[in-house]
């Protein structure tokens, strides 16, 4: 079983609270990988900057970040878009190009023939993952994988201890424990493309 009752233990009982506000609009969570895993997220600086881009594009292109987590070669995002819209790929292109053109970093790493040719430096995976939630339990279930992540990966001993996600916004707001996830295993069973 995935999901959460009350009667489950491990801080499930606490997650039963938090719902989405109601709104109209379409929700969908996103797995981005860097080239080559490149560990690129490693630094305030960064991190500072993709959330720059980030607000940048929303302020041209409106799109609500529900939850988030930023890791050094991936993160993983839940954005939910005004009704009526779901392009969010044109919203991606923006945020990945924003970033591309202020990081230092992005021409300092070889990278293919064929990505030289379309202009493409080595910053971003083409592909990446999305998904569209289905309800509030997928909805659910996809906020904890995001703030279970760091531990998954083996990059932090419990949520509450990775900087770079949205698990301390939930934690003020009363939606978790602040030891949530620590000292014990969270299994969040779903499939988001093996990040
Ligand atoms: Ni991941």
């Amino acid at each position: 079983m995935l999901c959460c009752s009350e009667t489950q233990q491990n801080g499930y009982n606490l997650i039963v609270k938090y719902r989405r506000t109601k709104a109209p609009g379409s929700t969908f969570f996103f797995t981005v990988v860097t080239f080559d895993r490149r560990k690129i997220f490693t630094n305030e600086q960064t991190v500072a900057l993709l959330r720059r881009a980030i607000v940048v594009v929303q302020a041209r292109r409106p799109f609500k970040v529900e939850a988030a987590v930023i890791l050094p070669d991936h993160f993983h995002m839940i954005w939910r878009l005004p009704e009526g819209e779901d392009d969010y790929a044109a919203r991606w292109r923006l945020i990945k190009s924003y970033f591309t053109h202020r990081w230092p970093g992005a021409c300092d790493y070889p990278t293919t023939p064929s990505r030289q040719s379309k202009g493409e430096r080595a910053v971003w995976q083409r592909r990446y993952w999305e998904h569209l939630i289905r309800d509030e339990a997928d909805w659910r279930r996809h906020v904890d994988y995001i703030h279970y992540n760091p531990v998954k990966h083996g990059l932090a001993r419990a949520p509450g201890a990775w900087q770079y996600s949205s698990f301390h916004t939930f934690v003020k707001q009363g939606h978790y424990s602040s030891d949530w996830g620590a000292g014990e295993e969270v299994d969040v069973a779903i499939e988001v493309g093996g990040e």
